[in-house]
């Protein structure tokens, strides 16, 4: 059972939504928030002084016990530094609880490990911020257990930096290897990107009937899943990945660049998006979803895969779809609207992923028919999208497929005595 904490937000914005579901995402209950109208943060303690005050004042005075505040911004180790001091609670800034939701989550080695690489490249400034403030005198607590000096915990982290890079170094290697054999064997690469909470995984599950985790949660996803797409049509891998969230911090982008790489390397990318929510939310989160694929130099097609569409009305619906066909950089680029949930739209969307892979080439051929060709057929089926079999003298089979597996449909072909149309 989760055990709930309490944290109160504080930011220089209005639009709390996000923040608050990334604090609901590692269990703190946000019991009063905080807003501060200013242009930009105060140097000092981010928030200014008399809202520290303010916030100081709720923390003594209230019942609730605040176990932590949760700045919605970047802080500086300094500015960190003065927070914790006064307030007495533990302050996390957006990418320290990303970072602590990312910890919470990952699940197995890779993420494990890159988490902790984001975690370790966070640190270093603020390490070097309480080295600063030990040699002046002041006898700050540690950031990650006391059971390290400073210096000597500066100099780990520079060491455990390395040795964890030469860990996901070989992991990626791994993961290449793997890839280029899938490719090989005339598998199609399609990975889901998105937002997080769009939906990605749901998708993965429904289209290849696989478990994987499904939660209303923020980043449930960390590592990647790949799983073979369950219809009796193109062999494609479907790979399903971290999701994207607004000024994603680099230090994650970079740590988990291998995961994103798999972005990269598909033949078609399906960008999902949640667009049950408020308009400016879609737009928004479909902009900083482009803007990640870009940053990780996606060249592939990309769909736009407009999820949880059960949620609004036709009427809704549809004028959102006008307004990004609209967007500049949605450009002349496909456009679907699918619900995981309700099951619809599925249909169209593989017509328009078949339909976007590259290379696809149509072919017709005609077999004798016996036994020995039969596998051969059964094999046909498996790796080509079927679209015509007639039967009389011969099998004539058409069908569209990679030109990988062409060349071996055609030379198998040869061999079981059979004719090729075209
Ligand atoms: N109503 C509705 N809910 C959906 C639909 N698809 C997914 N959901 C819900 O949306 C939430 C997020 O789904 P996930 O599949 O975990 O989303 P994700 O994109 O993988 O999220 P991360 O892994 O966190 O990046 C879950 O509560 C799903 O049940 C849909 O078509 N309709
Ligand atoms: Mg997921």
């Amino acid at each position: 059972m989760t055990s709930w904490k309490n944290a109160i937000v504080v930011s220089l914005d209005d639009d709390l939504t996000e923040i608050c579901d990334l604090a609901d995402s590692l269990s703190y209950k946000v019991v009063k928030t905080f807003v501060q109208h200013r242009e930009k943060p105060d140097v000092n303690s981010y928030i200014g002084a008399g809202k520290l005050e303010e916030i100081k004042e709720f923390i003594e005075d209230d019942k609730e016990n605040i176990d932590l505040l949760v700045v919605d911004g970047e802080l500086k180790p300094s500015q960190w530094f003065i927070l914790e001091k006064k307030l007495g609670v533990d302050v996390f800034d957006r990418i320290r609880l990303i970072l602590a939701i990312f910890e919470k989550r990952a699940d197995r080695k890779e993420p494990r490990l890159q988490v902790k690489l984001a975690q370790l490249q966070y640190e270093r400034p603020f390490v070097r911020e309480l080295i600063h403030r030990a040699r002046s005198g002041e006898h700050p607590g540690f950031m990650a257990g006391g059971e390290y000096q400073v210096d000597d915990y500066y100099e780990m982290i520079k060491r455990q930096t390395k040795k964890i890079r030469d860990d996901l170094k070989g992991i990626r290697d791994e993961r290449e290897v793997r890839r280029r054999h899938r490719h090989f064997s005339g598998f199609y690469l399609v990975s889901l990107a998105g937002y997080t909470n769009a939906g990605k995984s749901s998708l993965l599950n429904f289209l290849s009937g696989e478990k994987v985790k499904v939660e209303g949660r923020l980043f449930s996803t960390l590592s990647t899943t790949t799983r073979k797409i369950k219809n009796k049509s193109i062999p494609i891998l479907i790979t399903d990945t971290v999701g994207f969230i607004q000024n994603l911090p680099a230090l994650i982008i970079d740590a988990f660049h291998s995961t994103l790489e798999e972005i990269s390397v598909a033949d078609v990318v399906l960008l999902i998006v949640d667009i049950s929510e408020e308009k400016e939310i879609v737009l928004n989160k479909l902009r900083v979803s482009f803007n990640e694929l870009v940053e990780i130099g996606v060249n592939a097609s990309i769909i736009i895969v407009l999820n949880k569409c059960d949620l609004i009305s036709q009427e809704a619906l549809n004028s959102r779809v006008n307004l990004i066909r609209n967007q500049d950089f949605v450009n002349d680029k496909k456009v679907v609207s699918i619900s995981v949930k309700n099951k619809y739209g599925v249909d169209l969307l593989l017509k328009l992923l078949y339909d976007s892979l590259p290379q696809l080439v149509n072919c017709k051929i005609k077999l004798p028919i016996n036994k020995d060709t039969q596998s051969f057929l059964s094999w046909i089926y498996e790796k080509t999208h079927v679209l015509d079999v007639s039967y009389d003298d011969y099998i004539t089979i058409s069908f569209d497929c990679s030109t990988m597996i062409r060349d071996k449909i055609l030379s198998m072909c040869k061999r079981f005595d059979g004719f090729i149309i075209y």
